[in-house]
């Protein structure tokens, strides 16, 4: 039974669960996976979530009991901006595709994840929960935005009309292992942490920032965020989304400076203003978890390091540093 705020008296039990995450190589679905190695997943060649009889044969076949939505499109500021069409209609799709098949089969419980960018442009910082649909959204991500809101919805709908016990969490800007290193759909840390390490190796004396370094972030490192999405699951089930952030607000030009400094990149930075800058500053207010008893642990400069390290690996230049 939920008590206050929509926290639960006694923790919903994960343990024996069929458990599927949806996503499950991404960033965030694959930080799941290695906490929960025996859970349900399925390749994007064999399902293609935007597709809704397919969705709906997979899940009635495998009728998981919790089910964990952390399959989207995502992509940072330039991606975002370029691809309105594709960013709207295939998070649409997979959440309405998923959320729909998990009310047919009836499972317990299923965790939508959002993002900070559901927030208005201008919204009172640090962002409260209840500031969701109370100004006009940042134009850059505006097309993601308006899916993860309908994602939202969805859930409070399906929980409303037939009592559902669907969640969402709206995590700040993630970082980590399994993040996406592609200069044309990277978010800011993978994409700085590319360039200044191929900056130092071809000896570039400048390394390019985009916007004009300004605006502040919020980061979480994905480990962190899948410790609180597990938290979630086992003690939350308010309609009202759940802020994740790391409380931890940083500016691009100081977070490049890091990076530079953790990479060894010694040139100049320089910003080049005919990119976007995006919103000028996205700080949630996340005391509703931090309350409840979930707080990050892993601070900017160390979670650096490992996603410094785990690109490195992947990229087979365990020599060049
Ligand atoms: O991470 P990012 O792409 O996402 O950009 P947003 C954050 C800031 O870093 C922006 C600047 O002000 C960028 O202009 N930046 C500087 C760079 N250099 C670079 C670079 O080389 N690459 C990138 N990508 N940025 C996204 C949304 O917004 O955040 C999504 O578009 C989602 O919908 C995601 O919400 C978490 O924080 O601006």
């Amino acid at each position: 039974m939920a008590a206050k705020d929509g926290w639960l008296e006694a923790p919903y039990s994960l343990e024996g669960k069929r458990i599927w995450i949806a996503g499950s190589t991404g960033m965030v679905g694959s930080a799941l996976l290695r906490r929960l190695p025996k859970a349900l997943t399925v390749d994007r060649r064999a399902l293609d979530l935007r597709d809704q009889t397919g969705v709906r044969r997979w899940v009635l076949e495998n009728k998981p009991e919790v089910i964990i939505l952390a399959a989207a499109k995502v992509g940072g500021i330039l991606a975002n901006d370029t691809y309105p069409a594709d960013f709207l209609y295939d998070n649409l799709m997979i959440e309405a595709n998923v959320i729909h098949a998990a009310y047919e089969v009836g499972v317990e419980k299923l965790l939508f994840l959002g993002s900070s960018c559901i927030y208005p442009k201008d919204a009172p910082q640090p962002i409260k929960e209840d500031a969701l649909l109370s100004a006009p959204l940042e134009p850059t991500n505006e097309a993601y935005a308006l899916a993860k809101i309908a994602g939202i919805k969805l859930c409070q709908a399906y929980k409303r009309q037939y009592g559902c016990s669907f969640i969402s969490a709206m995590p700040c800007n993630l970082y980590g292992p399994g993040d996406q290193f592609d200069e044309r759909v990277s978010h800011v840390i993978p994409a700085l942490i590319m360039k200044a390490h191929a900056a130092k190796e071809t000896g570039a004396e400048t390394l390019e920032i985009w916007g004009s370094g300004t605006p502040l972030r919020e980061f979480l490192h994905v480990d962190d965020l899948a410790e609180a999405l597990l938290f979630a699951l086992r003690r939350y089930d308010g309609a009202t989304p759940l802020n994740i952030g790391s409380g931890q607000e940083v500016s691009i030009a100081a977070l490049a400076r890091m990076i530079a400094d953790i990479v060894g990149f010694k040139g100049k930075l320089v910003y080049n203003k005919v990119y976007p800058d995006g919103v000028e500053r996205k700080m949630m207010d996340s005391s509703r978890i931090n309350q409840a008893g979930w707080n990050p642990s892993i601070d900017l400069e160390t979670g650096l390091k490992v996603a410094y390290a785990w690109y490195r690996e992947q990229a087979g230049l365990r020599d060049a540093a």
